[in-house]
C-alpha cells in the first residue's frame, strides 16, 4: 500500500446514489467515526482499492492502519470487533437479536425489487436526476455535456440488474402494491418508535436504511411518494443520516432499547411482512442452491459463482402473490441467512424458546431450519464456499 492511502481518518469509498453505501455510512455517523467519504472514481480506487479486492464494488472502507474493509457489514463489524461502537449495533437480548438480524436481510436483500423497480422505472421523474448523479460521482473527469450519454450507458446495465432481480412489467403491479403496504407498516412503527428497537439504531436500522435511503428516500419519485404517504418513515431516513439521536419528536425518550426484550407489536408485523413477502424467495434460493451445491461441489475455499461468474449462481422460480418470480440466486444471501441461524444457534435455550415463539407468531418459524448444505464464508472481501 502507497502513503497515498496513509490517513489518520477512515476513509469511505462511497456515492450517495449506492443502496450499500448507505448502511455502512449511517453506521458511521451514528458512531461518531471520524472518516471521509471519497469517490470510488479516484485514482486511488484504480490503483489501490481494485486491485486489493479483486472487483470493482463498494463501499469500501480503509482503515487509518490502511486495512481494507468491503462489505456494508463486514464494516459494521470491524467497529464492533474492535469495541469502538458507541451505539453497539447488535442486541444483547434474543428477540431483539434475532428480529434486528431479521430485518437487515430483509433491507439489503428483500427490498431490492421495489428499491430497483422505483429507481428505474420512472423515467419522467428519475431520470434527469439520476443521470446527472451518476455522472457528477462516476464521470467527474468528463466534461459535464458529455457525461449523460456514457451514463445512459451505465444506467442500461443497472436497469439488466432489476430485471435479473425479478423487476418486470409483469411483476411491478404487485411490486408496487407489497411496497406501498410495506411503506405503511414502516410508518406506523417509526411514527411509535424513533428506531426499530426503541431509542438507538441497531443492525436491523442500518440494513433496512439500504433500500430505504439511496433509491427509496432520495431518487424524486419514490421519495416523493415516501413524503406523500409516510412522513414517519421520511423522518426516520433523516434520523438515520444524523450523528445525534434525533429524537425531537420523542418528548422524554432516551436511547435506550425497548425494555424486557420486548418486540413492540408495529415491529411484529414488519417480521409477518418478512414473512410473506421474503420468505418465499429465501427458500426458492435455498432449494436452488442446495442442488445447485450437490451437482457442483464446488471444491472447500472456492470463490462463489467461480473467477468470472459474479455474485449469482443461477435463477430461482417462486410464487409471490399470484406472480410467478425469477430472481437472480445470490450466495451472499446465504450468507446473510447463515447469520441470522448462527445466532440464533448460539443463544441458550431459555433463548430460543423466546425466539421461537416470537418466530412462530410471526410466520417466520421456517427462517431456522431452511438452511444451506454448506457454509458461505468471506474471506479476503468475497465470498467462498467453506
Ligand atoms: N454485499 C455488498 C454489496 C455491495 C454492492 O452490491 N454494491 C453495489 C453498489 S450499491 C456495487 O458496487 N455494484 C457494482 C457492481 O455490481 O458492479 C455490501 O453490502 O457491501
Amino acid at each position: 500500500m502507497t502513503d497515498k492511502l496513509m490517513s489518520d481518518r477512515f476513509k469511505l469509498f462511497t456515492w450517495s446514489v449506492s443502496l450499500y453505501s448507505g448502511k455502512a455510512r449511517a453506521y458511521l455517523i451514528k458512531q461518531h467515526i471520524d472518516f471521509d467519504d471519497i469517490s470510488p472514481a479516484s485514482p486511488e480506487y484504480d490503483a489501490e482499492i481494485r486491485p486489493a479486492i479483486g472487483r470493482w464494488i463498494i463501499p469500501v472502507m480503509v482503515t487509518p492502519d490502511n486495512e481494507i474493509v468491503q462489505d456494508g457489514t463486514d464494516i459494521i463489524d470491524w467497529f464492533e470487533t474492535q469495541n469502538m461502537a458507541r451505539l453497539p449495533a447488535y442486541p444483547r437480548t434474543p428477540r431483539h437479536l434475532i428480529a434486528s438480524l431479521i430485518m437487515e436481510m430483509f433491507g439489503g436483500e428483500g427490498l431490492l425489487r421495489p428499491a430497483m423497480h422505483y429507481r428505474w422505472n420512472f423515467d419522467e421523474d428519475n431520470l434527469d436526476f439520476i443521470l446527472q448523479q451518476f455522472g457528477l460521482f462516476a464521470l467527474p473527469q468528463v466534461p459535464v455535456d458529455q457525461r449523460h450519454d456514457m451514463a445512459l450507458h451505465a444506467a442500461s446495465r443497472m436497469r439488466k440488474a432489476a430485471v435479473a432481480f425479478g423487476v418486470t412489467p409483469e411483476t411491478a403491479p404487485e411490486i408496487e402494491a407489497a411496497y406501498h403496504e410495506t411503506m405503511a407498516e414502516l410508518d406506523a412503527h417509526f411514527a411509535a418508535h424513533p428506531y426499530l428497537l426503541g431509542g438507538a439504531p441497531t443492525i436491523g436500522d442500518y440494513g433496512l436504511f439500504a433500500s430505504l435511503y439511496a433509491h427509496l428516500g432520495r431518487d424524486p419519485h419514490p421519495l416523493r411518494l415516501m413524503q406523500n404517504n409516510a412522513q414517519m418513515l421520511f423522518r426516520w431516513t433523516e434520523r438515520m443520516r444524523n450523528p445525534s439521536s434525533d429524537l425531537v419528536e420523542f418528548t422524554g425518550h432516551d436511547e435506550s432499547l425497548v425494555v424486557d426484550d420486548a418486540i413492540p407489536d408495529t415491529l411484529k408485523v414488519l417480521l409477518r411482512r418478512v414473512a410473506s413477502d421474503y420468505l418465499p424467495e429465501i427458500s426458492s434460493m435455498v432449494a436452488f442452491t442446495n442442488a445447485w451445491l450437490t451437482e457442483n461441489m464446488p471444491e472447500k475455499g472456492a470463490l462463489v459463482g467461480g473467477v468470472n461468474l459474479g455474485r449469482g449462481i443461477g435463477t430461482c422460480n417462486f410464487d409471490w402473490r399470484g406472480q410467478n418470480i425469477s430472481a437472480v440466486v445470490m450466495p451472499y444471501r446465504i450468507f446473510m441467512l447463515q447469520r441470522i441461524q448462527d445466532a440464533f444457534d448460539k443463544l441458550d435455550d431459555e433463548g430460543r424458546s423466546a425466539v421461537d415463539t416470537l418466530l412462530h407468531d410471526t410466520g417466520l418459524g421456517a427462517i431456522m431450519t431452511t438452511r444451506c448444505t454448506r457454509r458461505v464464508a468471506r474471506r479476503d472481501n468475497r465470498e467462498i464456499w467453506d
